[in-house]
């Protein structure tokens, strides 16, 4: 008989707030490669999780200014421009009106941007890891702007953070209407520092970068703001020279998370592949999985819920027989997209992009078990 059965345990409220098990601290995020003074980003350990929820310790970070340290009773919203009636909501104004909530995604367009031309990362938390989920609550942004009303010709609206970089984006009029989300509240309790607090926009299915976090302002116009992150980044430069502007909505994408790069095969036989697949035009219809480098192709099971613009869990049982092998997954929305081949991506849009990477990504298996990631 194990100690842990011959005695107590620890006394209750040893952890007024609850911590994982001792065991599991290897499970954390860590920095990207590319760090710069005042700013940078950390990785969600996507092989390490189970299920769509992000706990919310392990929510991937991008911050341009650093995380502030915002006193909720001195934060407000402010909502002016194009509308009837400017308006300044505090916490406890927006606490009072209807709220939803809803299990979103947020992937940061830079995700799997090191992986365009050659294979990397080791891992899928180098891979994959800009990317998150989960249930967000808050007042719907077109409550906020039936209480303020707007001009027949406003169109656009900026939405700017209270950081230091006081990081703005322009969201669309009619996206603002349709989903957008003033959330407050992330995984059931207050949004994390990190993730935004007290105040976060939540733009379902956009670049992570219009998630603006430490939200303090909205104002309405009739053209886009043209600020730093929507010109100088966060634009895809085009073979003839151009840049692609307001390329909001992230596309169709999957990623097998076990077994993946850097992990081994301890034996020959069944094993569960497990998988994440995701769209920002709406939900997962069908992901299918390869084990041949992409020449045969199976239907893998959809497990659990399947929700808009939210991550959906790909299960398919494998036997693996100790080949070398090279595993691949390919999602399929249902707004008729299909994720597709770096070289089908390549051929479309050119050598010179970061953002929007959504390429089928491959990890091979070797003879002794060892998985790693390759680029196919
Ligand atoms: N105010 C503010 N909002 C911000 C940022 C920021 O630096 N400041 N980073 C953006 C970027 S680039 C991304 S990808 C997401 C990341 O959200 P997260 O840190 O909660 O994962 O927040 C966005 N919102
Ligand atoms: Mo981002």
């Amino acid at each position: 008989m194990p100690d842990w059965t011959k005695k107590p345990g620890a006394p209750i409220l040893t952890h007024p707030y609850g911590q994982p098990s001792a065991f599991e601290k290897k499970v954390v995020r860590r920095t990207a490669t590319q760090l710069r003074s005042g700013q940078g980003s950390t990785l969600t350990p996507l092989a390490s999780l189970r299920g769509i929820i992000t706990p919310g310790g392990l929510h991937f970070e991008r911050h341009h200014g650093g995380v502030p340290d915002i006193d909720p009773t001195r934060h407000s919203l402010m909502v002016h421009g194009l509308v009837d009636r400017s308006m300044q909501f505090s916490l406890d104004d927006l606490h009072r009106l209807p709220s939803v909530s809803r299990i979103h995604f947020i992937e940061c367009s830079g995700n799997t941007g090191s992986e365009w031309t050659k294979a990397t990362r080791t891992d899928v938390q180098g891979t994959h890891g800009l990317l998150s989920c989960s249930e967000w609550t808050g007042v719907p942004l077109s409550i906020l702007l039936a209480e303020t009303g707007f001009a027949r010709d406003a169109r656009w609206i900026l939405a700017e953070g209270a950081d230091g970089a006081a990081m703005s984006r322009s969201i669309p009029l009619a996206k603002a209407l349709d989903d957008v989300i003033v959330a407050y509240a992330q995984n059931g309790e207050a949004i994390r520092p990190e993730q935004g607090y007290p105040l976060r926009l939540i733009c379902p299915g956009y670049e992570g970068n219009t998630h603006i976090k430490w939200l303090r302002r909205l104002k309405l116009g009739r053209y886009p703001f043209y600020t730093r992150e929507e010109t100088s980044k966060y634009t895809d430069l085009m073979p003839d020279g151009k840049a692609r502007a307001f390329s909001l909505t992230m596309g169709v994408k999957s990623v097998i998370v076990r077994p993946s790069g850097g992990m081994k095969l301890s034996s020959r036989g069944l094993l569960e592949i497990n998988g994440l697949a995701w769209s920002g035009h709406g939900k997962i219809t069908r992901v299918d999985v390869s084990t041949d480098g992409g020449r045969t192709w199976t239907n893998a099971r959809l497990d659990g819920m399947v929700l808009r613009k939210c991550l959906t869990k790909f299960t398919l049982p494998w036997v693996w027989n100790g080949e070398s092998s090279i595993l691949q997954s390919r999602a399929f929305d249902d707004s008729g997209n299909i994720q597709e081949t770096r070289q089908t991506l390549h051929n479309r849009y050119g050598d010179n992009l970061y953002y929007h990477n959504n390429a089928i990504q491959s990890w091979s298996v070797s003879e002794s078990g060892d998985v790693s990631n390759v680029f196919i």
